[in-house]
């Protein structure tokens, strides 16, 4: 109907430590609501797809170097090619499903030493998300599940550090789900508050900026 053409979708973004199961929840939270007939796109950071996903890409495979700040800014400039077509898309009434995002950053990039403020300023203005999910699992939890693969950030006394940046990021609009539940259990809180979280915007809560 016009009501539901006209109202917008909603940014929700999924963050957690490496193997937390985000990637995995995204994909059925996109089956779920796509099959209840929603307008839903799932989306993940880095979008390795771009020039500048490239660079990322090699960097995070160990195939090229990086100062610490450049590639920091490579991943909010990741964010930035995506901001527009991000906006154009939940102004059209489609809900978007980030796996990671400017939290991801910003943890990585602390946990390596850099300060939380110089991290933060390139994110300014870029989209707030209207739902952020963290999927809460102790690094060495999240060590258990293997299948760390070779990946430059896929190590253990790396991981507690982000856990730790996680922390300090975190705020009380962030809804934290258990991750050490069982695969149903999580989608069904994922889905509990992701709907409510939809209706809301459904509803005309406006889109803001990062940060500010
Ligand atoms: P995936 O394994 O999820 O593809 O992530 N990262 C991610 C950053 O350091 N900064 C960022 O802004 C983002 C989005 C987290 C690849 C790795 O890249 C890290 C893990």
């Amino acid at each position: 109907n016009k009501e539901s053409r006209s109202s917008r979708g909603a940014l929700i973004v999924l963050e957690g430590l490496d193997r937390c199961g985000k990637t995995t929840q995204s994909g059925r939270l996109y089956k779920y609501l796509e099959e209840q007939g929603h307008s839903v796109e799932s989306w993940r950071f880095p979008d390795r797809n771009t020039g500048v996903g490239q660079m990322i890409s090699s960097y995070l495979a160990n195939k090229s170097q990086l100062d610490d700040h450049a590639i920091h800014l490579l991943f909010s400039a990741n964010r930035w090619e995506k901001r527009s077509l991000m906006e154009e898309k939940l102004k059209s009434g489609t809900t978007l499903i980030v796996d990671r995002y400017s939290y991801s950053g910003v943890a990585f990039s602390s946990a390596k030493g850099l300060d939380i403020g110089w991290c933060t300023a390139p994110e300014i203005g870029l989209l707030a998300p209207d739902l952020v999910v963290y999927l809460d699992i102790s690094h060495e939890k999240a060590a258990e599940r293997g299948g760390y693969g070779d990946e430059r950030y896929e190590q253990l006394e790396f991981q507690k550090k982000v856990a730790g940046s996680y922390l300090a990021l975190r705020d009380s609009s962030w809804k934290v789900i258990d991750a050490t539940l069982s695969i149903e259990d999580i989608e069904k809180k994922l889905r509990e508050v992701v709907l409510d979280c939809m209706m809301t915007c459904h509803k005309g809560k406006p889109l803001s900026q990062l940060w500010l």
